[in-house]
């Protein structure tokens, strides 16, 4: 997969907003809304358009209605109106599908925006503009359940961990970590554009399909929050993994499944990675802490359980299996094999 000449990728600012494929707008809307706390901004008969209580622009999460769930596309921002145009070229001259989604034609509150199935297999959308929102950071009074503050990030299961590796050093992305074999083989990486630790990882996996959307609460009592609040209305099952401390981010975390499966991280306290000389820590995949740093085991349904992902034309795509399968190495956190 060259990186193609004379074509520059373009600069990417942030991982933007996930449109999800939903089977119950309802369901999924006590999900998303009265239990993770997302402010609804726009409501239409079919879909719904969140944010997060710091989150200026006018989405980072839709839920649309649909037969089958699964991840209509995941959207970055550009820095530049112009950049949008040069997304279309380089997916173009990769080969890619690329289509161009006039404002007013696709998602609510997006400007002009380009949509492409990337080389990996994935919808993927790059906008440069969109509506602005008022600010809501200190109106603690609307902040309720899991109190999301931000999107901080897409993980997506694909085969090829190096494949991906190097589709996103193309567009530009840093690794701020990875897990690797004794012989350095890529099992996952973290990437990043903003300054945190990413916008994008990638878990090994039958692929394309969506693995989670990663969402920041501002401090761990908020992880432990709504875990607390899921138990309280004997909600439970909602919850997949955790809560716990990564070994990759460092950050505070717990998994669970929305009511279509559809898996949210909540997330936080990870760190800055925006030095130029900001160095990738590598963990071995022998190291039981690298997943959950106090060695708690990953359950298989994790590893093995994710989104399908649609076509440009909302076909499901096909899926691939995994070539290097972290889940089967036999070490205490993680072993399944
Ligand atoms: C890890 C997974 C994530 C993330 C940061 C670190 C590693 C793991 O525990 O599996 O989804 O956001």
């Amino acid at each position: 997969m060259a990186v193609p000449k004379d074509c520059p990728a373009p600069d990417v600012v942030r991982s933007a907003y996930a449109q999800l494929a939903v089977t119950d707008l309802a369901a999924s809307r006590w999900f998303w809304v009265d239990m993770l706390g997302f402010h609804v901004q726009c409501e239409t008969k079919d879909a719904l358009h969140l944010r997060g209580t710091d989150e200026l622009t006018h989405h980072s999460l839709v839920l649309r209605q649909n037969d089958v769930a699964a991840l209509d596309h995941i959207s970055y921002r550009v820095r530049t109106p112009e950049d949008v145009e040069r997304a279309a070229r380089y997916f173009d001259a990769l080969g890619c599908p690329v289509r161009r989604v006039p404002a007013g034609k696709g998602t609510n509150g997006v400007g002009d925006a380009v949509r492409v199935v990337d080389p990996l297999g994935f919808p993927v959308e790059f906008f440069y503009e969109i509506e602005r929102a008022e600010r809501l950071i200190q109106r603690y009074d609307l902040h309720r359940g899991a109190q999301i503050a931000r999107l901080d990030h897409f993980n997506i299961c694909t085969p090829d961990i190096p494949a991906a590796y190097e589709h996103y050093r193309g567009l530009g992305f840093g690794c701020s970590e990875t897990i690797e074999g004794d012989e350095h083989e890529l099992y996952a990486a973290w990437m990043f554009r903003k300054q945190t630790v990413h916008d994008v990882a990638f878990t090994g996996g039958a692929g394309p399909q969506l693995h989670h959307v990663g969402v920041a609460t501002h401090e761990s009592h908020q992880v432990l929050r709504t875990a607390d609040i899921f138990g309280a209305l004997h909600a439970e099952h909602h919850i997949e993994r955790g809560p716990g401390r990564h070994g990759v981010s460092n950050a505070f975390y717990v998994y669970l499944r929305d009511p279509d499966g559809h898996r949210v991280e909540i997330y936080t306290s990870d760190y800055y990675t925006g030095d130029p000389d900001h160095e990738t820590y590598r963990w071995n995949v022998h190291d039981d802490r690298r997943r959950d740093f106090w060695g708690n085991a990953v359950i298989e349904s994790w590893y093995k359980e994710a989104s399908p992902v649609l076509d440009l034309d909302g076909v499901p795509q096909p899926i691939s299996a995994t070539i290097l399968d972290e889940s089967a190495v036999k070490v205490g956190a993680d072993g399944l094999g």
